[in-house]
């Protein structure tokens, strides 16, 4: 497996898609997937809230195959056994989750886990017992995930991105609008449901998002 750390691993959370079956108007995740990587998609995550098992490691096999592919970082969301399962590049926790500390020790150093802290405290805590990146959130008001709590702001993003050394992502009503605000917070990428997901045209949503970032990150940089 080849390992996703350093610059590599911040490359590849520019834009960071999760599936959602809800928001995805009856079409299938591979496709959504696929336009979402023809659209400049860096990640893919595997979010599977509710059905069986079964299914997710049906979907996920497919969509690990074409990540793989794409060169496409593949993360799995929650579930441990499903990540080891489909034999994903990456596991994404959060506090109701297992403790990153177990997460690591089930599925070792090849892949890589992501936490959602709700505190700094949390965040720096994250990455002392080795996280390897974090999505902090909700940045702006979300209805995608009903418990993700009132939205934390710019300023909650950029006080973690600036305490931790490990790449950010802002997750959370982000969208090509306010996607370059999340970037200049500190954040290396943008992880993204209904903007892509939910989007008339996925490709094409997933295009502007991507143009909206590396822009962002040019300018950082510059
Ligand atoms: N975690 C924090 S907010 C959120 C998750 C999974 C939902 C993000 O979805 P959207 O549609 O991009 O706001
Ligand atoms: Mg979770």
């Amino acid at each position: 497996m080849a390992t996703w750390r350093g610059a590599r691993l911040r490359e590849a959370l520019r834009l960071y898609v999760i599936t959602d079956r809800a928001l995805a108007r009856g079409r299938p995740d591979i496709e959504i997937a696929r336009a979402a990587i023809a659209g400049g998609a860096t990640a893919l995550q595997l979010r599977w809230k509710s059905g069986p098992l079964s299914e997710a490691l049906q979907i996920g096999r497919a969509l690990r195959a074409l990540c793989r592919e794409a060169g496409v970082l593949f993360v799995v969301n929650d579930r441990v056994d499903l990540a080891l399962a489909l034999e994903a590049d990456g596991v994404h926790v959060g506090v109701s989750d297992l403790p990153v500390p177990e997460v690591r020790k089930l599925v070792g150093e090849a892949m890589v886990v992501g936490f959602s802290p709700e505190t700094l405290e949390q965040a720096l805590e994250a990455e002392a017992v080795g996280a390897d990146y974090l999505g902090v959130g909700p940045v702006y008001p979300t209805t995608t995930k009903p418990d993700a709590g009132p939205a934390v702001g710019l300023d909650h993003l950029a006080q973690i991105a600036g305490a931790v050394g490990i790449p950010v992502v802002g997750i959370g009503g982000i969208t090509a609008a306010n996607a370059a605000a999340v970037i200049r917070a500190g954040a290396v990428g943008v992880a993204v449901i209904s903007a892509v997901v939910g989007a008339e045209n996925v490709r094409e949503a997933a295009r502007q998002l991507r143009a909206v970032v590396d822009r962002a990150l040019a300018a950082r940089s510059a």
